[in-house]
């Protein structure tokens, strides 16, 4: 096992795995902004190098500050967290290259998923259910255009460089093709450096259902069930649960097998999450891969017991998972909700000096979070600045519960998405286990 972990990130990630390495006795590190100075997770670490400004250009994502820092507290291995390099697959060879585990899949892995449309490719070959559209990439508009008259309209236009919901267009007919096309292209090449896209089948009010995998060294892969994220705005995940509402258990068997069968053909090693579209009638569609620990990893850990950042440690170390299939048993309901510094009417940003917090807690409540009172939201970087997950025995006792825990939470001199959790939670729909992609970005 490693001695010192190097942590190459911030805010809650940083610490949730600070929390795991403590108890598994390993030593942190952890690389810092000026910004975060005199945060919990640098305060928490045993030992903290600052790596530059608060731009994140200049200090998360600096490589060279990163390594030297490793380096020179004899770091054995970088925990990247998500965002930031935790997808980049030049970083991940370049710590290869120094003689330091990247805690995370292979640079091959990160690299092959990274591109979407061969990522599609792959997926298909793997034999995982794929929404109609083109095979590679894209060779031009005359190509899109003929693709698009023969699967029907509407057809969604995506970046194979992008994902996540950066870099695509839906069109809805065929006068609208060339337009998105070339917007889409123009978008693609400067804000990812590559410009090739490719084409689906838009499928219209999906639920966004993902399933959580882990692979060792040895070649054992299992899954962790899955996560509905459906609830979203401007593709920023707003709330997540486990297990996902209203599946049948044929779909469920389904999605699992799917997401092993990609994850077994990239041999993906380390925690990884296998995005599907759900469609009204349960069709399911491969959409995506992420390679890295995922910001709503905390519902799985919840309904399975499973630390899944100890987990990633443990593989990046080399140790065998050491469970079967079988060995892993679902438990009850969980919930996350994702609170932000944000308006939460209109979700604007809301940085600045947090003059009162109170955590929420009593039974089945969870809270990550890197608040304290009188710290300083930064307005360099994402505005998560907390999680409340609980679990409780069903999905209807896990929304009373997160009612409850939103009902007493405190968060005063920064807005915060709060309001619009709990009118969620008592909308209708969201409460039928209803929402679809797009139905609740208009209701609420
Ligand atoms: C889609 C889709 C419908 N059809 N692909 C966006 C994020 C990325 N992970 C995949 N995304 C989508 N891909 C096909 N073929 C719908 C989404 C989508 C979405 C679409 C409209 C409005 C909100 C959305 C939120 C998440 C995903």
């Amino acid at each position: 096992m490693f001695h010192k972990i190097l942590i190459a990130n911030r805010g809650e990630i940083a610490l949730r795995i600070i929390r795991a390495c403590r108890e598994m006795g390993i030593r942190t590190v952890i690389a810092h902004s000026t910004a975060d100075a005199a945060s919990r997770p640098v305060r928490l670490a045993d030992e903290s190098v600052c790596i530059g400004p608060p731009e994140a250009r200049a200090s998360y994502l600096n490589i060279p500050s990163i390594i030297s820092a490793a380096a020179i507290t004899d770091s054995e291995a970088i925990h990247p967290g998500y965002g930031l390099l935790s997808e980049n697959p030049a970083f991940a060879e370049i710590c290869r290259a120094c003689g330091i585990t990247f805690i995370g899949p292979s640079p091959e892995a990160i690299r092959l998923m990274g591109d979407k449309a061969q990522a599609r490719e792959m997926a298909k070959h793997a034999g995982a259910p794929v929404v109609p559209g083109s095979e590679g990439p894209l060779g031009g508009v005359d190509e899109a255009q003929g693709l698009a008259d023969s699967i029907g309209y509407p057809v969604i236009v995506k970046a194979a460089a992008g994902g996540g919901g950066r870099g695509m267009r839906i069109v809805r007919e065929r006068e609208g093709l060339a337009r998105a096309y070339a917007t889409c292209q123009a978008e693609a090449g400067a804000a990812f450096g590559s410009s090739e896209l490719y084409l689906e089948k838009f499928v219209e009010e999906a639920r966004h259902v993902e399933v959580q995998v882990l692979g060792d060294k040895n070649g054992m892969r299992l899954h962790l069930g899955e996560r509905d994220c459906s609830v979203q705005r401007r593709h920023q995940k707003l709330l997540e649960e486990s297990p996902a509402p209203a599946l049948a258990p044929e779909t469920r068997a389904g999605l699992y097998k799917a997401a092993l069968a990609v994850a077994n053909a990239v041999n993906y090693v380390s925690a990884g999450t296998v995005e599907f579209l759900v469609d009204r009638n349960e069709q399911f569609y491969f959409i995506e891969m992420n390679t890295r620990i995922q910001v709503e990893h905390p519902v799985t850990e919840m309904v399975t017991g499973i630390d899944l950042v100890r987990e990633q440690i443990r593989i990046a170390a080399g140790e065998p998972l050491g469970y079967r299939q079988s060995a892993v048993r679902f438990t009850g309901h969980a919930i996350e909700c994702r609170i932000n510094a944000e308006d939460p009417e209109h979700f604007v940003p809301s940085p600045g000096r947090v003059t009162a917090w109170i955590a929420p807690g009593g039974p089945g409540v969870r809270v990550d979070s890197h608040l304290m009172a009188g710290y300083v939201v930064p307005p360099h970087y994402d505005s998560l600045i907390a999680k409340i997950i609980v679990h409780a025995n069903d999905r209807g006792e896990a929304i009373a519960r997160m009612h409850r825990a939103l009902s007493e939470t405190v968060v005063e001199g920064v807005k915060t998405t709060i309001p619009y959790h709990l009118k969620l939670l008592a909308d209708p729909a969201f409460v039928a286990g209803e929402s679809t992609l797009a139905r609740l970005e208009q209701n609420l």
